[in-house]
C-alpha cells in the first residue's frame, strides 16, 4: 500500500490489488471539487434553413427557464433541453436492475467518475442533436431556429476542461476525451455545428442562490468556489476568447450576452426585452 498526496490536497491511498483498493477507497464528498487543485452544409437533414443556437451559462443560472420562455415566444423556435434526467438514471448501470445515478456518483467521487460522466453526458447530447428538426420548423416561412440547452462545446471547453484542471480527469483521460471529441464533432459537423450562442451571464453568487432555490439533490454539496471556477471558464471562452479552441468555425461564432442576474422570469418587461434581443440576434445569423 502506497500513500501519496492526492490532488485534493489530502493523502490518497493506492493499493496493489483491486480488492483492497475497493475497500480502502475513502469516500469523498462533493466539497472536494472546490479544492482539488459555422454555417451548416446545404444537405443537413433537409433542414439547411434551420439555424442552431445554444444557451450557455453556469449551473442554475436559468437556462432551462429561459429556454422554456423562448419555446413559448415563437412557433419558429424549437427548444431542446439538456438530458439531465438520463444522467440521473443509467439503465442497467446499477446492480439487480436498479438504474444508477451518474450525476450523483460524479458529485460524490469526482476523481473516479468525472471522465465517465463527461463521456456519457457528451454522448447523450450528441445523440439528441443528431435528431432532425421537427416538421413544423422545416415548413416554417420565418426564421426557424433550434435552440439547445448547452452544447458539445461547453461539455468540453467548460466542464471536462475544468475537471481536468482540477485534477479530477487525469492526463490520459483528457487525451482520450479530446481525441474522440474532436473526431466525433468533425464527423457530425453538419448536425452539431452552431450558428450562434446565447450566454446567460450572472455572478457565481447569484447562481449559488438559484442552486439553493432549485434544490436538486445531487447538487446539495456544491460550493461557491466550484461555481466561480465554472464562471471563469465561461468568461474565458465567451468573453475574453482566450480558451484554446479546436474547431475553426467556433472561433468566430456570434455570441449574444444577456444579463441573467435580473429576475427575467417574473419581470415581464425584462422578458420582452430579452425576447426582442434574441429575435434580432437570430435574424442576423
Ligand atoms: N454538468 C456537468 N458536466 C457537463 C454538463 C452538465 O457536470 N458537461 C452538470 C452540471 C449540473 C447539471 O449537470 O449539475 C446540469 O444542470 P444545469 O443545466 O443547471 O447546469
Ligand atoms: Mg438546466
Amino acid at each position: 500500500t502506497v500513500v501519496r498526496p492526492g490532488v485534493f490536497g489530502r493523502a490518497t491511498r493506492t493499493t496493489s490489488t483491486l480488492k483492497t483498493m475497493v475497500s480502502a477507497e475513502p469516500k469523498r464528498c462533493y466539497s472536494d471539487l472546490s479544492t482539488c487543485s459555422p454555417s451548416p452544409g446545404p444537405d443537413r437533414d433537409g433542414g439547411a434553413r434551420v439555424k442552431r443556437v445554444s444557451i450557455e451559462g453556469n449551473i442554475a443560472v436559468g437556462k432551462s427557464t429561459f429556454a422554456r420562455l423562448l419555446q413559448s415566444a415563437s412557433p419558429d423556435w424549437e427548444v431542446v433541453l439538456e438530458p439531465v434526467s438520463k444522467w440521473q438514471s443509467i439503465e442497467g448501470g446499477g446492480s439487480e436492475q436498479t438504474a444508477s445515478n451518474l450525476l450523483h456518483m460524479m458529485y460524490q467521487d469526482p476523481r473516479r467518475w468525472s471522465y465517465t460522466f463527461q463521456t456519457h453526458s457528451c454522448m447523450s447530447r450528441m445523440k439528441t442533436q443528431l435528431q432532425p428538426p421537427p416538421a413544423r420548423l422545416l415548413a416554417s416561412h420565418g426564421t426557424p431556429v433550434q435552440v439547445y440547452e448547452r452544447s458539445v462545446y461547453s461539455d468540453r471547453y467548460i466542464f471536462a476542461k475544468n475537471m481536468f484542471e482540477l485534477g479530477c480527469i487525469n492526463h490520459t483521460e483528457w487525451a482520450v476525451y479530446q481525441d474522440w471529441h474532436t473526431f466525433l464533432v468533425e464527423q457530425f459537423d453538419h448536425q452539431v455545428a452552431l450558428e450562434g450562442i446565447i450566454y446567460l451571464r450572472a455572478s457565481p453568487q447569484k447562481c449559488m442562490e438559484r442552486v439553493g432555490r432549485r434544490g436538486r439533490a445531487e447538487e446539495s454539496g456544491l460550493e461557491l468556489d466550484y461555481l466561480e471556477k465554472l464562471h471563469t471558464q465561461h468568461e474565458k471562452w465567451l468573453i475574453e476568447k482566450s480558451t484554446e479552441l479546436h474547431f475553426e468555425k467556433l472561433k468566430h461564432i456570434p455570441v449574444l450576452e444577456l444579463d441573467a442576474s435580473v429576475e427575467f422570469q417574473s419581470d415581464p418587461s425584462v422578458r420582452n426585452e430579452f425576447i426582442a434581443k434574441v429575435k434580432d440576434f437570430f435574424s442576423g445569423l
